[in-house]
């Protein structure tokens, strides 16, 4: 990220207004027409994560970089804590058009946009390091391109770390440990398969929902990773957290068709240069936020458990990440992804 824009994140939005006004006094003194005023727009993000989550945090920082690159033209107006909705309808809603542009857990997009669902998969990449060389590199923007067959705009991809099982009842110290108890997943055909296939049960919930239902015991658990634990609450009524990593699906930053077909093909330039940049400067807080939470956890009196076998884990999951390397339409894609070094 340039010095430029990264003060310029510092400065917050202050910045940002300041700009604004910037760009009407510019707009006054050149003439509307020179500025082309119709064109400027503010964009509706929804994020389901609460205000000061990485991911909200990388939204406002997009909002900056594109204030600061159209001299306040465009905006980006970010509805964090489901103000907009739970994924599943903020999804749907940026599909018609009616939100711009929406961060979503490529988990909870599967159903719709079914190539994310290799991302999802339990326990494809090796490391976060894996993750990361993909998701940067051809294949991520490759990805990022294939959205627009299920009528979206594929932006950037951001951190989410590994996901991991946590209980209410008893620690999952093995596999076997996990028969019969009731998960909480996102709203995904790929995430139930995935509990089926560990041996539990799936039951499908909106992210505001799972505290709730810990709590009242209408599921045993939940999974994903210690930033969410923490902040959504979970660590509350989840006494027991077992790093079982067994999926890195991304979170994933769309925008609509209707919002992309306003922008100039500059503009759409400096939105896709903006969002890259965004990224970046999440992966640094999302590092530390993850450090931060897996403490918050262990003070807070939860019982981490790390020491684990988790070949068992990944042995339950074989037969999915087969299966999807069986379907010709991901086929290519799933063995170029392991080829990374
Ligand atoms: C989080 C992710 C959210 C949501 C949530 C969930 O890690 O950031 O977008 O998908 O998981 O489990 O519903």
């Amino acid at each position: 990220m340039s010095t430029g824009g990264m003060g310029l994140l510092r400065a917050g939005r202050r910045a940002g207004a300041s700009l604004a006004l910037g760009a009407a006094i510019a707009a006054a003194a050149l003439g509307a027409a020179a500025i082309a005023p119709a064109q400027a727009r503010e964009f509706r993000a929804a994020d389901i994560q609460e205000e000061t989550y990485p991911t909200v945090q990388a939204l406002r920082a997009m909002d900056q970089l594109v204030a600061e690159r159209t001299g306040g033209r465009h905006r980006i107006r970010v509805f964090h804590s489901r103000q907009l909705g739970e994924e599943s309808q903020t999804i749907e809603q940026t599909r018609v058009g009616a939100i711009d542009m929406n961060r979503i857990n490529v988990g909870a997009m599967g159903n719709m946009a079914p190539i994310l669902n290799v991302l999802a998969l339990p326990f494809l990449f090796r490391s976060v390091d894996h993750l990361y060389k993909v998701v940067d590199g051809p294949i991520g923007d490759e990805i990022l391109g294939a959205l627009e067959s299920d009528g979206l705009i594929g932006l950037t991809f951001y951190d989410s770390g590994a996901r991991s099982i946590y209980t209410t009842t008893r620690p999952v110290n093995v596999i076997d440990d996990l028969s019969g108890l009731r998960l909480r997943v996102q709203q995904s055909d790929l995430m139930d398969r995935m509990v089926k296939a560990l041996g539990a049960e799936p039951v499908g919930l909106a992210y505001g929902q799972v505290l709730t239902a810990l709590q009242t015991k209408l599921v045993d658990g939940a999974e994903n990773n210690f930033p969410s634990f923490i902040s959504a609450g979970h660590y509350k009524a989840a006494r027991y957290y077992t790093v079982t990593q067994h999926t890195m699906s991304p979170e994933v930053l769309i925008m609509s068709q209707r919002a992309w077909a306003d922008l100039s093909s500059e503009d759409r330039m400096i939105f896709r240069e903006a969002a890259r940049k965004s990224s970046q400067y999440m992966r640094e807080q999302w590092l530390d936020r993850e450090r931060r939470s897996e403490q918050q956890a262990i003070e807070a009196g939860v019982n981490v458990i790390s020491k684990i076998n988790r070949k068992p884990f990944e042995d339950a999951t074989k037969p999915m990440r087969d299966a999807m390397r069986a379907d010709p339409r991901y086929r290519s894609l799933i063995e170029r992804i392991e080829a990374v070094r």
